[in-house]
Formats: structure tokens, sequence, C-alpha cells
């Protein structure tokens, strides 16, 4: 671990909520960084290291005021963040607020000005940190709801800079967005970046018309108008730019991401992976049908809706606990928000009931696992699973279905798929289901069951074209040269 020195700049900086590094205690008590690998890292680790890259993040612990330092070849700029800032910022404004708003008000958004202020000083924070380390005219990359405002207050500080935003989660429809008592000052903190990334064609297009109806800017197809220098703004609201006044173009469009789809396949070809599944399979007692289910503990996953489908098959004699079996990894998030300690209570009470209605000495109808496991693991549970069960009610991509496809080379396997997952606008060979529809959700299953192998391998083929054709390094190759290409394309024009 080096210690770059201080006022080092960087000409591509990555700014996330989270370091991919986490802190941990050494059994001498010392204490060290361990990256904590996902596919964002695994898309960006690459170009950190050949561009003079950095990565500005809260270490994901109160109070840690580290000096910039480097791991494994990565720039890491820490931000610190106390208690309050953690409470209001963090479970507050993004994950009681714009979390439930931004996934359709599945759950109830709690709207409260101290966490909105703590949003704002802490976004001011990333900002600051990022006009300090960014070089003349780098490129820097920010990443989702945490930090909406960080584009405009770059902008606005280093007109110099070339500003990429990404959203990881769903863009609401404006009759939902229109609720934040803070709308127009996210739109316009978002307005601050050269190109928008969205999952989904439909949350671009969520965008562009929230643009249209708070600001009345001029939209079209990907393209936004943003007039420089005037007085419509944020704070206002007012409508009046004037047309022939200098404008900014901002891109706003889909950029799906995806998963290191190599990583995966290379993982599923491990001998002891693969020895694992079957482990797992005998574990189990060599069940006719292991169905898996994998999510953060999180209400827009629809987990309820699965074991309810479940459930019902289990009480209709359709399935029986000797041949079909649920595994259901729920790993721990966000356990001091309110919400998702309700849930754990609800999944929890039902998961349950489930098992004590149906199951028997030998044979459980629900493996459920509330933890966290490590990626192998995680992998020899996708090779030992028949059918994924991928149920959300809201997502803006979901991972797990990509990664359940990129590790099934032998062509088995069967995808259940929510369409309210931005997965399924890729991956149509999948069984796409309405969560919602219960009887739609108990017949796909029947359906992943029944289904001839010719018919698997047929569907899972396709799957896996799309998957691997679609990583994440093309993922952030096409955003980073639709940034390019803003920039140069760029900024102030009298013609649109
Ligand atoms: C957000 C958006 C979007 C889960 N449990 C364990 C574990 N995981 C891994 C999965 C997967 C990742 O976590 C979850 O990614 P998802 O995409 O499914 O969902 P979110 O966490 O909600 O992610 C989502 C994503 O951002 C990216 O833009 O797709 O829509 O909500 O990789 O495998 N990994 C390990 N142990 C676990 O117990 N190792």
């Amino acid at each position: 671990m080096t210690t770059p020195s201080a006022g080092e700049t960087y000409d591509f900086v990555v700014v996330a909520n989270r370091l991919p590094v986490d802190s941990v205690t050494q059994p001498d008590g010392s204490t060290g960084w361990r990256m904590s690998p996902g596919g964002l890292v695994a898309a960006l680790e690459p170009l950190m290291k050949a561009s003079d890259g950095a990565w500005i993040g809260w270490p994901g612990a109160p109070d840690v005021e580290v000096e910039p330092f480097e791991h494994e070849g990565i720039r890491m700029v820490p931000i610190a963040l106390n208690e309050q800032e953690i409470e209001f910022y963090y479970e507050g404004f993004s994950n009681d607020t714009l979390w439930p708003l931004y996934h359709d008000v599945i759950a109830q958004p709690t709207y409260h000005r101290e966490w909105w202020e703590t949003y704002v000083d802490v976004n001011r924070r990333f900002a600051d940190a990022a006009a300090r380390v960014s070089d003349h005219g780098a490129t820097v990359w920010v990443h989702d709801y945490q930090l909406q405002l960080v584009p405009g207050m770059l902008r606005e500080s280093r007109p110099d800079l070339t500003i990429g935003f990404f959203n990881h989660i769903p863009f609401p429809a404006y009759g939902i967005f229109s609720q934040l008592p803070w709308r127009q000052q996210i739109i316009s903190g978002l307005l601050g970046a050269d190109v928008i990334g969205f999952q989904r064609v439909a949350d671009a297009g969520n965008f562009t018309r929230a643009v249209r109806r708070l600001f009345g800017y001029e939209t079209k197809g990907s393209r936004v108008w943003v007039p420089v220098g005037d007085s419509s703004d944020a704070t206002t609201g007012d409508r009046s730019h004037v047309r022939g006044a200098p404008v900014r173009r901002v891109i706003a469009r889909a950029f799906p991401i995806s998963i290191d789809a190599t990583s995966y396949v290379e993982l599923a070809k491990d001998p002891s992976v693969q020895a694992r599944a079957k482990q797992i399979r005998e574990e189990l007692g060599n069940p006719k049908t292991i169905m898996l289910g994998v999510d953060r503990l999180d209400y827009t996953k629809g987990i309820g809706h699965r074991l309810k489908a479940f459930g019902e098959l289990l009480a209709e004699d359709k399935v029986s606990v000797e041949d079909v079996t649920l595994v259901q990894v729920a790993s721990p998030s966000r356990e001091r928000v309110a919400s998702y300690m309700q849930l754990r209570d609800e999944i929890e009470l039902t998961v349950g009931r489930i098992n004590g209605d149906y199951g028997s000495i030998g044979h459980t109808a629900i493996s459920y696992l509330h933890q966290g496991y490590p990626r192998e693991e995680m992998v020899a549970l996708y090779l030992a699973a028949d059918v994924m069960l991928v149920t959300a009610l809201r997502d803006g991509m979901n991972l797990v279905a990509k990664e359940y496809v990129a590790t099934r080379a032998d062509l088995g396997g069967v995808l259940i798929l929510s369409e309210f997952a931005g997965a399924s606008d890729d991956l149509r060979q999948a069984l796409l289901i309405n969560p919602h529809d219960i009887e739609g959700v108990k017949d796909a299953i029947m359906q992943a069951i029944g289904m001839p192998e010719s018919e698997k391998r047929r569907r899972m083929r396709a799957l896996r074209k799309r998957v691997l054709e679609n990583d994440v390094v093309k993922w952030s190759r096409v955003f980073l040269e639709e940034l390019a290409g803003a920039t140069t394309a760029h900024p102030v024009s009298h013609e649109h």
C-alpha cells in the first residue's frame, strides 16, 4: 500500500457512495483493506489501472478519516461520514426516501427536511473531493441515486470537466417522481452531467419527461438542451428561458448494465465449485427440482410473492416437498431501516408457516438463509438450481438473472424472470412473469419444472449469447465512448 502524494490529480475519477474496499482487522490486531469485488470494480479496474484513475467513496464505517491510499493498483480517496450523516444521508434520504420512491413506492417513502439537508451536505463533500483530485479536463463518472447532486455541483466549480452519471436503479414516472419535495434540485443536479445513463429506455424517458414538466427544456430522443447561465434553475423553477440563448447538450439514454461474465464462466468450470454443486443437491436430499432465489433482503425483490406462489402449489398438491425444494438466500441488507426490519419479520413468518405446514422430517420446503456467502458458493448454488426465481416487483436491472445464465454452460436450468426487472428487456427467452399475478407465477413454475430438455437448452443458449456478448466491460466502454463523444461535440451552442 502506497500513499499518493497530497495534491495529486487524476484524469479519470469515479465517484460512488462506497469505495470498492472493506476495512479488515488482521489476527494481530492491525487493520488493512480488502477489495470487495463487484461488477463495477471488475468493469472499471482495467480502466483505472490503464489511465491515471482514482475512486472517491465512503469506506463503509463511521468516522473513518484516512488519507488517500493505493490498493491493488487503484487510488482510493476516502470520504468520511459520521454516525448522523450515515443515518440521515445514507439510511434516511438515500434508502428511505429515494429508494422506495424510485421503485414505484412499493414501500412508503419518508420525507424529512433534515435528511435532505444532510444529503446536500454530503453530496457537496463528494463534489468538492472530485473537484480537488480531478486534473484539468478530466473525466468524472458519478454513480447512483445517493449522489445525484454531484454532477451539478461539479459543473459549477469545474466547468472544464467531462461529467458522466449512471443511475443503477429505476427512474420513476413523473406522477411518482413529482412527490419529491426537492424534485427540481434533483433534476438540475443530474443535468450537470454531459451524459446521464439509465438501465432501461423507459427510465430515460421518465427522466426527460420530468425535465420537460419541471423546466420546460427542449428534449428530442435522448438529447436535452439545457440553457446556460439562465435563471430557470432549481431554486426558482422558472421556465422562461429564451429561445436562441446559449444551450448545453446533455444526453440521457439507456446503458443496460451487465456482469463480469468471464469470471462467472470460469468459476462455473472450477472442479471444486462443481463438486460443491453436487454436494448441495445431496444435502438437500436429491430432490427432482431445486428452485433458487438469491436477493438482498429487500422489499423490491418480490420474495413474499414467490413464497406465496410456492406455498399455494404445495397446498394444492401440485408439487410435494419430496420432489421440489426452494433455496432462498436473502442476504442481510439495510438492517437499521424500519421497512427492512418489518420485511424480515414478514418473510420469516411466511417461511416458518410454509415449512411448518408442508415440511416433513426429512424434507424442508424452503431452505431459508439470511446470510451472505462467498462468490464460489453462489456459483455452486446457481449450478445446483434447476429453476431460478427472479420475481422483483421493481429492479433497475437484476444481475442475479445474468449471473445464473452465465454459469449455465451446460445449458441446463430455467430462468423465471419478472418483467419489472430491467434484465427482462434483454433476456426475452426467460419465462417472463408478472409477480403480482400469483396464478401466472405458479403456472411458470409448473412450466419450468416440466420443461423438456430440448426447450431448456434452446432458451438457455439464446440467453447466454445475450449475456456473454454484452458484459460489464462492454457496458463501461459504450458509456465512456458516448461520454467522450458528448464532450467533443461539446457544449455551448446557439442552435439545436
Ligand atoms: C442494484 C440495483 C442493479 C447477493 N447476495 C450475495 C451476493 N449477492 C450479489 C449478487 C449480485 C448482487 O449481489 C446483487 O445485484 P442485483 O443486481 O441483483 O441487485 P442490487 O443489489 O439491488 O443492485 C440492480 C444493480 O444495482 C447494478 O446496477 O442490477 O437493479 O438494484 O451480484 O450475486 N454475492 C455474494 N454473496 C451473497 O450472499 N458473494
